[in-house]
């Protein structure tokens, strides 16, 4: 297959100002005519369309230019590209041309879900990143930006409502055929076609509306299917919210006078932004207490904010070619992190940034898919949707807030606006608006972020009184290890927030660089030189530096010489909530991977070192702080950071070392943690909330029964059992039923049937059924995992199940994933399964696939045996290019 390279870019040869639509949709032939209006630059003779094999066209008859049949019109090879000769007297001085075309496609085969296609009886489309060439012929590239009209035709009774991209100008019966109706809708903004969508079906909605900042009225519509409506309102005021913020925040107004979202079951990934017609996964727009949880409920908050906030980051501004997809993506992530961060708690929002930052593009970043968060070259666009391109682009948005500061970040933000409105850009272009904006700062070094692939190391070796007395010495030195196609890197621009606690626990008042310098409590050190050192003023002796407050950048930092003792200390004393979470982390992590090489010697395991049980005492028992900070610190890492902590991982032992470690927090503590369960108790029940307070609450009370419950003790068991029974919340019953899942007891199996029995009717809480279980189970998972595939209640065309199951094992169940027995006979089963999903759908086969990408990773026999099914996918015929892309650079 083809590459496609960065330093290939070529503006588009021929630009499309307008496009004129109708679609005439039947459910296997549906038949797309669209009129280009065009403009060739200057010695362009021949107009190539983007189209796709699965599409048929006349060439004959079925294309004119200006209203005469083109002559020679011919296809592609691989049948994907429409190529159309331009007479000399059309397209002479740059004057507009029009082509239209006819093709038919067929919804209803259309198993990929790319392009338009049905989902529970409905039409919809999907066309992120090169879908709308599978619609109709087209420059498909972000930057042939047009003004769009589009006249939908449909069925009345089978297809009652039909929805566009703008404004819906006119409706109606058809003449010619009274059981068919028309809308045609009119978009006034030019838009790249990856953000064209039209929807018709069944559907009902919810209705409300904003008022903008000048004063224009916006209708709001929820469109979901019948009886659904009562799960909306969480999304509808999410998107209120979201229109809140963006105008206080940014001064961004929305540009229509409607904004519809649409829920489907049948989706490749969350959701999409479509100009003023989002599409979106059911499961982040639908949410009850009953059904959802308070996860639930904060992701389609954050989401509903995403696909929102694109349409100025992305939609008004988008991007010149996809190479440069994190110049949106990473921007809105920011976006969406910082409004979850204003709706809730800032500190937990960070945590939980992080987290997912860490056991998703970290891996990544280490592995034979590293590629910056600009990437330079790809096979197949979807396959660069990753992590690095979303949650490390949004820690480079980060960055930049943190060295502009507030005010200079929306200088920024206001200059690139200013500029670039209506147009497709480059991240290049990003930084120059911000410059602009901030001439008092280079932002030269900062560009590295986007060119150069893989994880800072950061080495921070702290000394006591180094240039005199009271002082504190920071020497700092950065190292970017190689990855593929770079080996050499230079060192980048790392911003260090720090401060200090004094040896009574207190935050201290230092000077930086001098002894006269203005005392300050925090300090943010650039980082710029391959060894820096700092000196901080006026610090009493016995005090502890807290270093890389908030992770105020994307990478690893080594704390050279901290002593178990400092760490409890910034667990204790730390003003800097992410850094007492991470301080617990360090303990938990250093003690279990001093396990995971007794486990491998067969030696028998140390026990927990009293000062971390002390600590862990100490924050549990402190009612005073947010009880989601309370769980969080209590939460043991996980074993994919944990693999990352080590040369070669052994996945067993891993396990073995996590579990005793967990096993010792609740024997250790359990005593603490009874009592805080007991304390909570009361706090739990009345109403459901929403509130940061009664969320961190119920966190904090499962995570606490997760932790006693290891010790199987048939009352705590019980108690499970009846929360998954009668919980009258999701996030209660689901937690009890996580607890049992993972055991070998009546109760587990009792607590899985019956929350089958009483959710069997609402797929999406299957779904979790689903997904528990795959991730659950212990060494017979594989067992269990197939039961599941062949379950009625899982159908492989569904992405939510495929994810759930196949994804939720071979990625969220380390340990039932690498014990099945024989060894490897569970990679033998999910690799049969990617190569019969790519059949239908590439998109999630290859998300799929991404679980043999770290093989190199795990000791041997592991390592060998997941290799040895790369090479089976490899070999078998008619792969996509989107799975070869990965299993070929997994193998390279
Ligand atoms: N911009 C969208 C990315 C996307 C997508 C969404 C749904 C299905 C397939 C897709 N391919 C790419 C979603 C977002 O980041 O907002
Ligand atoms: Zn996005």
């Amino acid at each position: 297959p083809a590459v496609k390279l960065l330093a290939d870019y070529t503006p588009p040869p021929v630009m499309v100002d307008n496009i004129d639509m109708e679609v005439q949709l039947h459910e296997t032939k549906t038949v797309v005519t669209s009129v280009l209006t065009c403009r060739a630059r200057p010695g362009v003779s021949v107009l190539e369309l983007d189209m796709d094999s699965s599409m048929v066209i006349n060439t004959g008859s079925g294309i004119s230019i200006n209203g005469a049949p083109a002559a020679d019109v011919s296809v592609s090879a691989e049948n994907s590209k429409l190529c159309i000769p331009i007479p000399g007297d059309v397209s002479s001085a740059g004057a507009s041309f029009q082509v239209q075309t006819k093709v038919v496609v067929n919804p209803e085969a259309n198993k990929a879900l790319e392009g338009l296609y049905m989902s529970g009886g409905n039409f919809c489309t999907q066309c992120e990143a090169e879908g709308f060439r599978k619609i109709t012929p087209f420059p498909d590239r972000p930057d042939v930006m047009s003004t769009y009209s589009t006249v939908i035709i449909a069925d009345k009774e089978k297809y009652p409502v039909l929805l566009g991209n703008g404004n819906l100008v006119e409706s109606g019966a058809c003449e010619n055929d009274t059981t068919r109706h028309f809308a045609k809708y009119v978009d006034p903004w030019p838009k790249p076609c990856y953000l064209f969508a039209l929807v018709a079906g069944k559907l009902v909605y919810l209705k409300d509306f904003f008022t903008t900042m000048s004063g224009r009225k916006v209708a709001l519509r929820i469109y979901v299917r019948d009886g659904d409506i009562p799960k909306c309102k969480h999304a509808m005021e999410s998107l209120k919210r979201s229109m809140t913020w963006d105008e206080e925040k940014y001064g961004r107004e929305y540009d229509l006078d409607i904004f519809n979202v649409v829920a489907v079951a049948d989706f490749n990934m969350g959701a999409m932004e479509n100009k003023s017609l989002n599409i979106f996964n059911s499961k982040y727009v639908l949410a009850s207490t009953e059904t959802a949880t308070d996860a639930d409920f904060i992701s389609i908050e954050g989401i509903i904010g995403h696909e929102y906030f694109h349409n100025w980051t992305g939609n008004r501004v988008t991007c010149r070619d996809w190479f440069q997809l994190t110049l949106k993506e990473g921007l809105t992530v920011f976006r969406d992190q910082e409004f979850s961060a204003d709706m809730g708690s800032r500190a937990v929002t960070r945590i939980g940034n992080v987290m997912r930052l860490r056991s998703a593009q970290f891996p990544q970043d280490a592995g034979p898919m590293a590629h910056p968060t600009r990437p330079e070259s790809y096979i197949e666009i979807n396959n660069f949707y990753t992590a690095t391109v979303y949650q490390k682009g949004a820690e480079v948005i980060r960055m930049l807030y943190t060295i502009l500061g507030p005010d200079g970040f929306r200088r920024g933000t206001d200059r690139y606006f200013e500029l670039f409105d209506g147009q497709a850009v480059t991240c290049e272009d990003w930084i120059r608006a911000l410059a602009e904006a901030n001439p008092d700062k280079d932002l030269e070094q900062f560009k590295l972020w986007y060119s150069q692939a893989g994880t800072p190391k950061v080495k921070a070796v702290v000394t006591e009184g180094g240039a005199g007395s009271n002082t504190m010495t920071v020497h700092f030195e950065q190292t970017i290890p190689p990855t593929p196609g770079q080996a050499e890197k230079l060192p980048m621009h790392i911003p260090i927030a720090m401060g200090v606690l004094g040896p009574d626990g207190k935050p201290v008042a230092f000077r930086v660089g001098s002894a006269d310098g203005e005392p300050v409590m925090e300090t943010v050190l650039d980082l710029k030189a391959k060894q820096q050192t700092l000196v901080l003023y006026d610090v009493p002796s016995g005090s502890v530096a807290s270093l890389l407050r908030g992770f105020s950048a994307p990478v690893d930092l080594e704390y050279v010489g901290i002593t178990t003792s400092q760490l409890c200390f910034i667990m204790a004393h730390d003003t800097d909530s992410f850094n007492t979470y991470e301080a617990s982390q360090q303990l938990l992590t250093q003690a279990i991977l001093e396990n995971v090489k007794r486990a491998q010697a067969g030696e028998s395991m140390v026990e927990l070192d009293e000062q971390i049980v002390d600590a862990m005492k100490l924050n549990l028992a402190d009612s005073s702080l947010d009880p989601m900070l309370r769980a969080y610190v209590l939460s043991v890492p996980s074993e994919g950071t944990l693999f990352e902590k080590v040369e070669l991982a052994d996945p067993i032992a891993t396990y073995r070392a996590r579990k005793f470690v967990k096993e010792q927090l609740a024997s250790r503590l359990e005593s603490t943690l009874r009592k805080v369960m007991a304390d909570l108790e009361p706090k739990l029940g009345g109403e459901y909330s929403l509130d940061p307070t009664a969320m961190g609450n119920r966190a904090l009370f499962n995570a606490s029964l997760e932790l006693v419950a290891t010790m199987n003790a048939q009352e705590d068991l019980q108690l499970c059992l009846r929360r998954v029974e009668n919980a009258t919340n999701m996030t209660d019953a689901l937690a009890a039923l996580s607890i049992l899942a993972r055991k070998d007891c009546e109760e587990s199996t009792v607590a899985v049937s019956l929350f089958y029995k009483k959710w069997s009717h609402d797929y999406l809480v299957v779904d979790k059924w689903l997904r528990i279980q795959a991730t659950s189970a212990g060494a017979n998972a594989l067992d269990v995992v197939k039961q599941l595939v062949s379950h009625p209640a899982f159908d492989i065309s569904n992405p939510n199940n495929v994810y759930a199951v196949l994804g939720g094992f071979a990625m969220g169940n380390p340990y039932g994933w690498h014990a099945a027995e024989p060894k490897g006979a569970a990679y033998q089963f999910i690799a049969e399964q990617v190569v019969r999903i790519d059949k239908m759908n590439p998109q999630v086969a290859s998300r799929i696939v991404s679980c043999f990408t770290r093989w190199r990773k795990f000791t041997e026999p592991y390592q060998s045996l997941m290799k040895a099914q790369l090479e089976f996918i490899r070999s078998s015929p008619g792969i996509s290019n989107d799975v070869y892309e990965i299993v070929e650079k997994s193998l390279a």
